[in-house]
């Protein structure tokens, strides 16, 4: 069941709100980001994704490349071409290579209500090196101690990795490269040490025997992570039957971890669910949503870049309320107010 409140101002963040970072490059999409609290404000790290203006007759896309004057290296392919496959709207296949169709850096936008934001003029993050210079995407921020760790998405030729910034004033960022290697992504750290350690769930995407599945690893120093366990897997016939990843970082109650994160089905229809992790080990799933807690019903979530999907990176917790922050149809930022007490509810506690 959809226990998600809407907010009635959704989208609250749209492409024509954000200027683009270059004049040759468009915003297609503003979606699936981090959020935090700071300084009596509400961040959001956005992922802005952008493409060459499109002409007729010309499919371009653009990759990161510091050698050339502007950054980037524009591709161009000729729609007619029989190597050429863009039916998924995110990605370009062309002779056996895959690009993206947007190239993804990551933009903070502030609030003091958080609903109405004001996005930053510029790129607060942009792929960095070799292994970035497909962009980088889908930013969890957890904080710990006044300190903010940035888990994101890497693409590159060599793959999907996750990548690790830390900053604590939001000005100043130092970038660790890459802490967990292809195929990984949907990382977040805990937000507070357990048993000495950093702690995180990621998820890497297993091939021919496993899956797309939830792990979690442990760390000394965010860097070397270790131990790693496989926590949740997918549940075939299921709503989270195709791929699952997790959300922001699960927020300690006293009946478990709860997190909150997106599975897939078949159809690549992407819902919201939640799993209750045990308080001393967290990687045991006490509970788990047998129904998606949100599902894309709204036109907004059924239509847009890659539409039947909502996909959090974010949320904030006050009290009961759970404001998460969505992305919706991979084109525009929303945001819903849940009750822990009631999600707790649907996982039977
Ligand atoms: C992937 C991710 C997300 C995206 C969804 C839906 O899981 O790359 O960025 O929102 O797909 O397209």
């Amino acid at each position: 069941m959809d226990i998600a409140k809407r907010f009635e101002t959704n989208p609250i963040l749209r492409p024509a709100d954000v200027p683009a970072s270059r004049k040759v490059l468009r915003v297609e999409c503003v979606f699936n980001p981090g959020a935090f609290r700071w300084r009596g404000r509400i961040g959001l790290l956005m992922r802005v994704a952008e493409r060459p203006v499109q002409r007729d007759g010309v499919v371009a896309g653009a990759v990161l490349d510091g050698s050339a004057a502007d950054g980037i290296h524009k591709m161009e392919f000729d729609p007619s071409d029989g190597s050429l496959d863009t039916s998924d709207p995110r990605l370009i296949v062309h002779g056996g290579c895959t690009y993206l169709s947007t190239l993804s850096h990551l933009r903070l936008a502030w609030s003091t209500d958080g609903e109405r934001f004001e996005p930053a003029a510029e790129p607060t993050l942009v792929g960095c090196g070799p292994l970035e210079r497909y962009g980088i995407e889908d930013c969890r921020v957890t904080e710990i101690d006044g300190t903010f760790y940035l888990t994101y998405t890497q693409v590159s030729a060599a793959g999907v990795g996750v990548g690790l910034a830390v900053t604590r004033d939001w000005r100043e960022f130092d970038r660790h490269g890459t802490i967990l290697p292809p195929a990984n992504k949907d990382c977040v750290i805990f937000d507070r040490k357990l048993g000495g350690e950093f702690v995180c769930l990621h998820r890497p995407a297993g091939v021919e025997i496993g899956g797309p599945y939830i792990w979690l690893a442990r760390s000394k120093d965010l860097i070397h992570w270790g131990r790693h366990e496989c926590v949740a897997r997918t549940r075939p016939g299921r709503w989270d039957e195709q791929r699952i990843g997790a959300g922001a970082a699960p927020v300690r109650t006293e009946h478990g971890w709860l997190e909150i994160y997106h599975g897939a089905d078949g159809n690549q229809r992407y819902g919201l669910g939640a799993m209750l992790l045990d308080l001393a080990d967290p990687a045991r799933v006490l509970a788990r949503s047998e129904e998606p807690i949100m599902e894309p019903v709204t036109d907004y979530e059924r239509e847009g870049f890659f539409g039947n999907v909502v996909f959090t990176c974010g949320h904030v917790v006050d009290g009961d309320r759970l404001t998460i922050y969505y992305g919706a149809a991979d084109r525009v930022i929303c945001g819903a107010h849940l009750s822990i007490r009631q999600i707790l509810h649907t996982l039977g506690r």
